[in-house]
C-alpha cells in the first residue's frame, strides 16, 4: 500500500501531522483544510489534565472565533468537545499569534448566527450536521 495513501486517508493522523507542523514552524500559516485556513485549539483534557492540541477551522468575526465540534459529522462529540467544557479558558494560535480565550458553548438565535457563519466559512459543516443526529455544538471564544 502506498504510505501516503495510508497516512492522509485517516483523519486523525492528517489532524496530528498538522499539529506537529504547526508546533515546528511556529504558524498555522500555510496549513488549511481544504484549501482553508485553520486555528490549533491548546486544551487541558477533561479527566486526564493533560495539554491536549486541536487543530480546528478558522471561524472568525471581529476578534471572536467559532469552534465547531462536528468530528466530520460522526456520531458522538469530539473528545475535545469535553476537555472545553471541562476547562474554558484555552489557547488560540492563528497565524503566529497565540491568546487566552474564554470558550461558550451557543444556542437559539446566537447559535444559528455563528452556525450561518461557519456554513458560510466552511461548507461542509452543512453536510456533516445532515448526516448525523446530534445537534453539532458551536462554541464562541471570546478574548479573556
Ligand atoms: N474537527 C472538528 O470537530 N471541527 C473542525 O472544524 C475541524 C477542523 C480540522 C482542521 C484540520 C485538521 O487537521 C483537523 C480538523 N478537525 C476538526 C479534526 C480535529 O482536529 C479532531 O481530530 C477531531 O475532531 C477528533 O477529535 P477528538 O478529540 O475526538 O480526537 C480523538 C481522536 C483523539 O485524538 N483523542 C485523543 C486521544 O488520545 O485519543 C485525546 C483524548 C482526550 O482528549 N481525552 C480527554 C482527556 O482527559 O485527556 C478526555 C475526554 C473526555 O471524553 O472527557
Amino acid at each position: 500500500m502506498n504510505d501516503d495513501q495510508t497516512t492522509w486517508g485517516d483523519p486523525r493522523q492528517w489532524a496530528r501531522m498538522q499539529v506537529e507542523k504547526i508546533l515546528e514552524t511556529g504558524t498555522t500559516e500555510g496549513i488549511d483544510a481544504n484549501g482553508l485556513p485553520i486555528v490549533l485549539l491548546t486544551l487541558r483534557g477533561a479527566k486526564s489534565g493533560r495539554v491536549r492540541h486541536t487543530p480546528v477551522m478558522r471561524v472568525e468575526h471581529y476578534g471572536r472565533y467559532a469552534v465547531v465540534a462536528s468530528k466530520s459529522g460522526a456520531a458522538s462529540h469530539p473528545d475535545w468537545y469535553h476537555n472545553i467544557k471541562a476547562h474554558p479558558e484555552i489557547k488560540l494560535q492563528d497565524g503566529t499569534e497565540t491568546r487566552t480565550f474564554i470558550a461558550r458553548e451557543v444556542q437559539g438565535s446566537e447559535r444559528a448566527e455563528w452556525w450561518q457563519r461557519a456554513v458560510d466559512t466552511f461548507p461542509q459543516y452543512a453536510s456533516y450536521q445532515a448526516h448525523t443526529d446530534r445537534a453539532i455544538p458551536v462554541l464562541v471564544l471570546e478574548r479573556k
